[in-house]
């Protein structure tokens, strides 16, 4: 099965609305047509940023595609500082990151929250990449692959394969996360090759050869080819690396 790869920038807490139009501009700027034949090349931004990273992908026809962060679990009413499908869906975000390591270390996302983000991205075509990975006390446990599956079951519970053919898997072993230790091309084949397995014994293996698993953890230009090498990485969630336009250019371009 060809899976068209997937380099997403995670924003996280940074670049505001005017910031991103920069950015983004940016960006537009140093790619060439011929990096998205190759290539899916995704920004995941703040709320705030949406509109103006939606002004400039639709108005100058950019190949670029965007999404949130986060996404709220109920469709609309009285949840204050909530964003949801509905909203994100009207500015044509295409994607929503959920169950980002930092939202369940600093916001109390649990699985049930996870699964019922998932459920609410699916209600209104928005495609979520769904964030798994050990923290690092597991990881010396030897336990990672365990409790990344575990992660990976409880928040696809009760969504049809019609729902997760397209679902981007993102393993993001958190001691890898905006520490500069990126987990070997190894470690990370070891673990989305376990997801795509997992996968298979959920979905079946036609489902499971689309599905794209990404790696993220301070992927940098220097580390992604050869975490791209490996059979079962199909992409990935880059962090520190995305705010600085030349070098998430340069991670596209694994390749060269
Ligand atoms: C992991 C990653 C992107 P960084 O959180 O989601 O961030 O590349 O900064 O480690």
């Amino acid at each position: 099965t060809e899976r068209l790869p997937l380099m997403a920038g995670n924003w996280k807490m940074n670049l505001d609305h005017l910031e991103a139009i920069q950015h983004t501009q940016k960006l537009a700027f140093s790619l060439a047509d011929k990096d998205y034949e190759a290539v899916e090349v995704a920004v995941l931004v703040p709320f705030t940023d949406l509109r103006s990273v939606q002004t400039l992908v639709d108005g100058d026809k950019l190949k670029l595609k965007y999404g949130s962060q986060d996404i709220s679990r109920h469709d609309g009413g009285a949840y204050t500082g909530e964003i949801s499908g509905p909203m994100l869906a009207k500015l044509k975000a295409a994607y929503a990151v959920i169950g980002h390591s930092e939202r369940r270390q600093y916001h109390g996302e649990n699985e049930e929250i996870v699964n019922a983000k998932v459920k609410a991205a699916y209600r209104h075509g928005i495609t979520p990449i769904l964030c798994i990975g050990e923290p690092l006390e597991v990881r010396k446990a030897g336990t990672h692959v365990a409790h990344t599956l575990a992660q990976l079951d409880g928040a696809l519970d009760g969504v049809p394969a019609s729902d997760a053919e397209s679902v981007v898997v993102a393993y993001e072993p958190v001691w890898a996360i905006g520490t500069g230790e990126v987990a070997t091309p190894e470690d990370a084949q070891e673990v989305c090759g376990a997801i795509r397995a997992r996968l298979a014994e959920l979905y079946g293996p036609e489902l499971a050869g689309k599905v794209r698993v990404l790696y993220g953890g301070s992927v940098k230009s220097s580390s992604a080819a050869g975490l791209m090498a490996k059979p079962d990485v199909d992409g990935a969630l880059i962090g520190g690396a995305s705010l600085d336009a030349e070098e998430f250019v340069k991670i596209v371009r694994y390749r060269e």
